[in-house]
């Protein structure tokens, strides 16, 4: 029997490839598909089956002879790269930098030196401990690495949406991975420190207790990339063309303001949207609504260092932004998404030694120790020395060395000469005037392995922090304590806890305490330093306190019913659009309602699909009828029942009182609930809106 065989011999295919190709009248058909470039292997010869392996008859042995299908199935089996060990699982985009003046006086980077000049960026944001198919929305900080194709070399500055961090030396970081991912006897939980191993961890390791307070409070649970800050965290240099230094710190400010999500809507996220943080920045950079954030620069000389209360080079440490007013240099927009998730996100190589000519490193012993492991890990990840010559790691300015061969090498030196010095006047040579020059830091000393005493004061700026809060934020801190130290298994872990908190705020550790069920509250830990109370409180560290000034980018979710009110809907919508926000509609069925005017209104969720907390803000805007049918699902009660109770604005027509007293809400509860009888009331909702959350009914919901 002849071995070869085609599809259209294949007496099983029922099905024939179809593509959707779209009507007149822009509607959906399906059509059977015949021509299109013709499927080869990786090799380019032309394939003519790719639904059957090569058999012995029709029901024989498959033979090994079959290079198609063995290609396939070896390049398949190796389509994973390991995940990074922290921060798997991320998501990126591409924009642009745009520098606002020189700033040639304090840097030579390239970068700063003309105003309006953009610069080609690559951001990706993640979550650490979780593995790459995690949720969004796990307690967690966020990674915020920006990678600028600048043309003096490429520059990441591989930051979080936290300005500090839990550990004062790279040699640490190891044990503090370990302790926050899932044990390793039992491999859960995923994506959550509410565990024992690492509470353990971090009630033995006190220099955590300021970062600890950032990762309770809702920076750790962001409502969107957009709305968050993002930090360099260490101090760095910038050096000018005299090799004068001054001391860096760099924000990223978002635009639209800050905003989080509290934790019952966290958790309810997860599941409802997996992706919302993914799917929030493909929405907005797809509709044009570009994300954008200012680069604000710290900067302080030697002077300052040498008088601030705390030592610039430990990263458990702010310089608040009160004392060192943070100036703006330039802009970030992202305003396009990777054409290909793997090839650029995923093999994107981020490193803290990727500097510029005018950006160097200070004596932060976390960053000294991230300069080696950000290189190192790239080598496992991406399986050889020459990741640079992936598109998305590659620098977009010129550039000559004389690396060569390797795996995957794809630019090849061409020529005889790979040296230098050579005789044939060819190949690149150094340059010491534009070349990286380190900043000449006279350094002298024995060697030590020593923690510097002004590295000593754990719980000051733990206690600020707290301070700088809003009631709203401080509760929500304690609540994110208590949960996590609930699901902690070991009773000393949990008072070891409550033992630092007692030299942050007794206050907070009394609540907690009491949460808990401890019986009495435990002597406070030890501390190196006293902590002090005189630290000013910080409002630039509160999230409430730095919220937008408008709804823009934000989503209004509209619950509709059957013969709803078509002429309030529109108005609904134009109001939302007007204000820069989004709307989305939920139907009680996919498709949409037909409105009581004979309309149709197009539905983008079925309830349980579209719950509210996917929404900053909802609208009922039901008939009677509609409204007396719902009160029977409990996908909607839900839908009503969340929004009041994670303190949203929620605007209604009259026939909704039904649903919403079904659901436990009173209409007149609070003036964010907000009702659609008078004509005003759009205007107010919007307006409302604005202020994103009604705090106050917080102490009457409970959270
Ligand atoms: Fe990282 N970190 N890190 N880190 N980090 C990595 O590099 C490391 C630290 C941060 O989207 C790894 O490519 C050490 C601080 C971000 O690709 C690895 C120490 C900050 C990302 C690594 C730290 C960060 C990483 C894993 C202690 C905020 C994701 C895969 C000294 C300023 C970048 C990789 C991306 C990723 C090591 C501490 C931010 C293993 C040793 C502090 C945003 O190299």
């Amino acid at each position: 029997m002849a071995k070869t065989s085609s599809r259209s011999q294949d007496k099983s295919a029922m099905i024939h490839d179809q593509k959707l190709e779209r009507g007149e009248g822009g509607e959906l058909h399906q059509i059977a598909v015949s021509d299109g470039p013709v499927l080869t292997t990786a090799q380019g010869a032309p394939v003519s089956d790719d639904h059957n392996t090569l058999k012995v008859g029709e029901r024989g042995p498959t033979l090994i002879e079959d290079f198609h299908f063995r290609e396939k199935i070896f390049h398949f089996d190796h389509e994973r790269i390991p995940e990074r060990v922290v921060h798997a699982r991320g998501y990126g985009a591409h924009g642009y930098f745009e520098t606002y003046e020189s700033l040639a006086k304090y840097t030579r980077a390239d970068i700063f030196q003309r105003a309006g000049e953009k610069t080609p960026a690559f951001v990706r944001f993640s979550t650490v401990a979780g593995s790459k198919g995690s949720f969004d929305l796990a307690r967690d900080v966020r990674g915020f690495a920006v990678k600028l194709y600048t043309q003096e070399g490429n520059w990441d500055i591989v930051g979080n949406n936290m300005p500090v961090f839990f550990i004062q030396d790279a040699i640490r970081f190891p044990d503090m991975v370990h302790a926050v991912k899932e044990e390793p006897d039992r491999a859960f939980p995923q994506a959550q420190s509410a565990h024992d191993n690492f509470w353990d961890f971090i009630s033995l390791t006190p220099e955590s207790m300021h970062m600890i307070m950032w990762i309770m409070s809702d920076r750790a649970i962001p409502r969107s990339f957009r709305f968050m800050e993002g930090f360099g965290v260490h101090t760095f240099r910038f050096v000018n063309a005299k090799d004068e230094s001054t001391f860096v710190k760099f924000h990223w400010k978002p635009k639209f303001g800050l905003q989080s999500v509290v934790w019952n809507e966290a958790v309810k996220i997860n599941g409802a949207d997996p992706d919302f943080h993914r799917r929030d920045l493909w929405q907005a950079i797809q509709a044009g609504n570009f994300p954008e954030w200012e680069l604000r620069v710290q900067l302080f000389d030697q002077d300052f260092a040498d008088s601030f209360d705390f030592d610039v080079l430990d990263a458990t440490k702010i310089i608040p932004e009160e004392i060192v007013e943070p100036i703006p240099v330039g802009r970030l927009v992202l305003d396009r998404m990777p054409d290909n998730f793997f090839a650029e996100t995923e093999q994107v190589a981020f490193m803290t030694q990727n500097v510029p000519p005018g950006v160097d490193f200070s004596n932060d012993p976390l960053l000294q120790g991230r300069n080696f492991s950000y290189l190192d890990t790239q080598l496992k990840r991406l399986g050889g020395p020459n990741f640079t010559h992936i598109p998305i790691n590659a620098p977009k300015c010129p550039f000559h060395h004389l690396q060569q061969d390797g795996h995957m090498a794809m630019r090849n030196p061409v020529g005889r000469v790979n040296y230098e010095p050579n005789s044939f006047g060819e190949g690149p040579r150094e340059s010491p005037h534009r070349g990286f020059r380190s900043f000449a830091e006279a350094e002298d000393g024995p060697k030590v392995r020593l923690r510097a005493e002004s590295f000593a004061d754990h719980y000051s700026q733990a206690r600020q922090f707290f301070n700088s809060q809003t009631p709203p934020e401080q509760r929500h801190i304690a609540m994110a304590l208590t949960f996590e130290l609930s699901k902690v298994e070991t009773p000393v872990i949990r008072e070891r806890m409550v033992s630092h908190l007692l030299n942050i705020d007794v206050g907070l550790a009394e609540t907690v305490a009491d949460k808990l069920g401890l019986k009495q509250l435990p002597k406070a830990a030890d501390a190196a330093v006293a902590p002090r109370d005189d630290l000013e409180p910080s409002p630039a560290l509160s999230i409430i306190e730095n919220g937008p000034d408008s709804f823009a980018g934000r989503k209004v979710g509209v619950l509709i019913s059957p013969r709803a009110d078509a002429a309030l809907f529109k108005r609904l919508r134009a109001a939302i659009e007007k204000e820069g926000a989004v709307m989305e509609v939920v139907a009680p069925k996919v498709g949409g309602v037909e409105a009581a005017d004979g309309s149709w209104i197009e539905g983008r969720y079925m309830i349980d699909g579209g719950p509210s907390v996917l929404f900053d803000a909802v609208a009922l805007v039901l008939s009677e009828e509609g409204a007396q049918r719902l009160t029977d699902e409990a996908a909607a009660r839900d839908f009503v029942a969340d929004a009041f109770a994670h303190c949203k604005f929620i605007a209604f027509t009259p026939a909704a009182v039904s649903l919403l007293r079904k659901a436990g809400v009173d209409p007149d509860a609070d003036e964010g609930m907000i009702n659609l009888d008078d004509p005003k009331a759009i205007t107010r909702f919007i307006e409302s809106c604005r202020k994103l959350r009604l705090w106050s009914r917080e102490m009457a919901v409970k959270l």
